[in-house]
């Protein structure tokens, strides 16, 4: 009963592990100690057991976590793991600490967390999995509303549990402008100093700023931050009067508008900005993408897009990182090979968003989906809500977000072309990291098993592919651990709670 549902899962009808009060974690192989940390904290905080964390044999009843290339499910070495419960005890087996951990998660979703006294059991099964695609993604919208250090970890925590790889940060919009930059000291000081609604802003240090990406990489998920040019920079326009097409800083703004912003394009000031920020960035960043928005530029001429966007990826690409776009980037010709491509058009794409998207396919890069009429996650879950839009084709409940394939959205585009899915939280009307939760689980459970869980046979319906009652009942049995954990959740319709 675990979510996302694994690749092989068999109940093998033998006697159940129990968890007894002489439990070791028994740690073997490069990594598998500091995994074994981790699920030590973990087991303390969904169920207060303490376990020591031992390199020793495994004797009755331990936990084995084993690191080594010939471990884990065969020729899916990335993140792949096996599992195996019984009596005799629990076994890890995974080529990469990555796959251990994802696999400590499973393990962490079959302990009941519900366990005060009682003897804690696992029905004994043996598993066999592995993801369907290398990125499964959330995005926090930190630029709207700030979430300080604090939030951003427990939210880390609370997708780690989902097997989800990467945290998309929107360090920057209209709003607020959210990640120090040295040498454009205003950038902070100006532009983060407010949010939506005339909330009180914030920012990263640069220490800030490590201390996450280090929190997460524990956890074995990448940080992708996004720094949204050249339309979305209010923030950034305010802060120094020189970036503006007429040299005059405009007021911060703290509405919900998009489209009216954008750098003064061909410019050697601008240049030298974009330059800057991405070579601070890309230093801060031990992962492989840098992601410059690009989408809605309503405000800026066609060819100055064009010409910019092209520009601020080559200087993304000198740094070494992969740039990411919002699909709209896709109009531009000659983007740096292996540039990434974000869909966030409808399940029926629109306008020139396929075009677009193939786009990127053929610069020889991937594409990441974020369809918003089913994985935007600001969308709200019912009519008259009191948080979130309801823009993208009226509500998404926790059905729309499952019953959904991202191969089967863009002509042509299968997974061989699909990096993988991410789910989107914008915060315009999300003010605190509870609201930010509550909108966020139980929905990016569903986003998270369709970037996850095998793919469904191309012939059949998708919904009749996707078996929602299932996943309802396996989401129900989360509850416990969210609550244990202190993530704050919707109790979401169709979904049979405890
Ligand atoms: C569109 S989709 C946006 C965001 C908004 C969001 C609100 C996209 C790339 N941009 O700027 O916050 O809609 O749902």
């Amino acid at each position: 009963m675990v979510v996302p549902r694994p690749a092989l899962l068999e109940n093998t009808g033998d006697a159940p592990f129990t968890l007894l009060p002489g439990a070791r974690i028994i740690v073997a192989g490069p990594g598998a100690d500091a995994v074994g940390r981790l699920l030590r904290a973990e087991l303390a905080t969904d169920c207060r057991r303490e376990l020591a964390v031992v390199h020793e044999p495994p004797g009755f009843g331990d936990i084995a976590i084993v690191i080594a290339d010939d471990e884990g499910p065969a020729g899916h070495p990335e993140e792949g793991y096996t599992l195996e419960a019984s009596a005799e005890g629990v076994r890890i087996g995974a080529a990469t600490a990555a796959g251990a951990f994802r696999g400590v998660q499973t393990l962490r979703q079959l302990v009941p967390a519900e366990c005060e006294g009682d003897p804690l059991t696992v029905d004994a099964v043996r598993i066999a999995d592995f993801p369907r695609f290398a990125y499964r993604g959330a995005m926090l919208d930190v630029a709207r509303h700030f979430f300080p250090v604090a939030d951003v970890k427990r939210f880390l925590d609370a997708i780690a549990l989902l097997k989800v790889n990467h945290l998309h940060l929107h360090l920057t919009d209209d709003q607020g402008w959210r990640i120090e930059i040295a040498s454009w000291p205003e950038l902070t000081r100006i532009g983060g100093s407010t949010g939506s609604d005339g909330s009180p802003g914030g920012f990263y240090t640069a220490d800030d700023y490590r201390e996450l990406v280090a929190y997460a990489a524990e956890r074995h998920i990448t940080v992708v931050p996004e720094v949204d040019m050249p339309g979305h920079t209010n923030a950034a326009l305010a802060s120094y009067p020189e970036l503006n097409a007429d040299g005059v800083a405009p007021a911060l703004y703290t509405g919900s508008k998009v489209g009216f912003s954008s750098l003064r394009t061909g410019d050697p000031v601008t240049d030298g900005f974009v330059r800057d920020v991405v070579r601070e960035l890309a230093a801060l960043t031990p992962g492989p993408y840098l992601h410059i928005g690009g989408d809605e530029c309503l405000s800026t001429p066609e060819a100055d897009f064009q010409t910019f966007v092209r520009r601020a990826a080559e200087l993304v690409a000198e740094t070494g990182k992969l740039p990411v776009g919002w699909h709209e980037m896709g109009r531009t010709p000659g983007l740096p090979e292996g540039t990434i491509g974000q869909y966030w058009s409808f399940r029926t794409p629109r306008e020139d968003a396929a075009e677009q998207t193939l786009a990127f396919v053929r610069g020889g890069g991937a594409v990441i989906m974020s369809p918003a009429d089913v994985a935007y996650l600001d969308i709200v879950y019912e009519d008259g809500d009191p948080i979130g839009q309801d823009w993208a084709d009226g509500p998404t409940d926790l059905r729309s977000a499952y019953e959904w394939d991202p191969a089967r959205i863009v002509p042509g585009l299968g997974d061989a072309h699909l990096l993988g899915v991410e789910a989107p939280l914008w915060t315009e009307t999300v003010p605190t990291i509870e609201d930010a939760e509550r909108m966020v689980f139980p929905r990016l459970a569903a986003i998270a098993e369709i970037g996850w869980s095998p793919a469904p046979a191309d012939t059949a319906e998708i919904a009749s592919v996707r078996d929602f009652d299932d996943f309802a009942s396996r989401v129900a049995q989360l509850a416990e651990h969210w609550d244990a954990l202190g993530t704050a959740y919707r109790r979401a319709a169709g979904v049979p709670w405890p």
